[in-house]
């Protein structure tokens, strides 16, 4: 019997993948996004799945939305993926960020309890939550300390959810998953940005960019291996949280050492603080530039992830470390440049 599957937030870089990975599994794959996302499928058109699966109208702000759907199909595995998920306008949009990214996710699972508790539950849940870390490496048990209204409204979300299974024996499952990156990833988040920016700069389509706090780290794995963790979450006997990371961590501006490297520039930082740039060694042209717009009110300055539960009860573990994943960020950037 071919298993359906329910996406929210399909026009996003994880439900790209995840729709791709489920079809292939023989899925039936239902994809939601808000209304005025329709438009907004070049990933799908990019990964050729686009005609592949069913969509449905579903803002999470709306449960009689949320209900249509669930009567409509039968389904078998909710992946909850839509969310406000941009930490730095979490912010400058703290009401709607909790409204969709915090109580959508409730409005789903009182859906699935209402008219069938049998439904698989699958949430997104973030390192952010972890925030201003208590532990050196974050796992599963490590308590929560979040810094940002959108890393709050994701420790409600993960809290109802582990409410959920506990209460009605639901089998509803979070992933606490890392930053994963790939060609699909948004460009307001820094890896991409940092790709397109020096990718513009070599093409001479613009002189330099600006970014904010280059001493973050972060622990960066690939999005196209991380959806597989997600479906495992959902085949294993019983319900349970699980961190999915790569266990390294690197600053932004290794990243950037890494990314200029890759693409053969010849470049070098200078300065400190607000006037830290990265400079042309040939010309001394500024490249980067730092733009305190940028800084965020409250920052999440260290984050790594333990992956051994995964690894042991899914038999999952990452693949592609992080010069790989930024050679294939780059790689396909030139492809689809212009
Ligand atoms: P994206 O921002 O790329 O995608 C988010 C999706 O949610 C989009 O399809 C978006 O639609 C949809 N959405 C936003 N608001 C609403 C709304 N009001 N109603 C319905 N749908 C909405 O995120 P990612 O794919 O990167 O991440 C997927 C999930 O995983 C998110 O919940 C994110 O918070 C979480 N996460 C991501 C990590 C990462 O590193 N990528 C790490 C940990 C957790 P639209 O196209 O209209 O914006
Ligand atoms: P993050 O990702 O906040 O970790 O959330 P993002 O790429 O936005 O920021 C990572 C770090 O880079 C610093 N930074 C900048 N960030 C952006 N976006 N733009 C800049 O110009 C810039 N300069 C420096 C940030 O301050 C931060 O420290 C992502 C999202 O996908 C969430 O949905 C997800 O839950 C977490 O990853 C895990």
């Amino acid at each position: 019997m071919k298993k359906t599957a329910l996406i929210t937030g399909i026009s996003g870089q994880d439900g790209a993948y995840l729709g791709q990975f489920l079809l292939n599994k023989n899925y039936k794959v239902i994809g939601s996004d808000r209304r005025s996302a329709r438009s907004v499928n070049w990933r799908l058109r990019r990964l050729g799945i686009e005609n592949k699966l069913i969509y449905e109208e579903m803002e999470l702000g709306e449960i009689y939305e949320i209900q249509r759907v669930f009567k409509k199909y039968k389904i078998d595995e909710v992946y909850n993926l839509a969310a406000q998920s941009f930490v730095g306008a979490s912010f400058n949009s703290p009401l709607n960020t909790s409204n969709i990214t915090g109580l959508g996710t409730l409005r789903i699972l009182e859906t699935i309890r209402s008219l069938n508790p049998k439904i698989k539950f699958y949430q997104a849940s973030s390192s952010e939550m972890f925030g201003d870390v208590l532990e050196r490496k974050q796992k599963e048990t490590t308590p929560l300390n979040p810094q940002s209204p959108y890393a709050i409204s994701k420790v409600f979300s993960h809290y109802i959810t582990q409410n959920y299974r506990n209460s009605y024996g639901m089998f509803a499952s979070s992933g606490i998953l890392f930053n994963h990156e790939s060609p699909l990833r948004g460009e307001e988040f820094v890896t991409r940005k940092i790709i397109i920016g020096l990718i513009k700069i070599l093409k001479n389509d613009i002189k330099y960019f600006e970014l904010g706090n280059l001493y973050a780290k972060r622990d960066w794995g690939y999005a196209k291996e991380y959806v597989e963790a997600m479906w495992k979450m959902l085949q294993v006997k019983k319900p349970s949280d699980y961190v999915i990371a790569t266990g390294k961590t690197y600053t932004i501006k290794k990243f950037i050492d890494i990314a200029t490297n890759y693409l053969n520039m010849n470049v070098k930082w200078i300065g400190k603080g607000l006037n830290e740039k990265l400079i042309d060694i040939k010309n001394k042209k500024t490249i980067i530039k730092i733009n305190p717009k940028f800084f965020r009110p409250s920052e999440v300055n260290f984050l790594v992830g333990n992956f051994s539960k995964a690894k042991k009860e899914l038999g999952w573990k990452p693949k592609t470390n992080l010069k790989k994943l930024i050679k294939i960020m780059i790689d396909d950037e030139l492809k689809y440049y212009n």
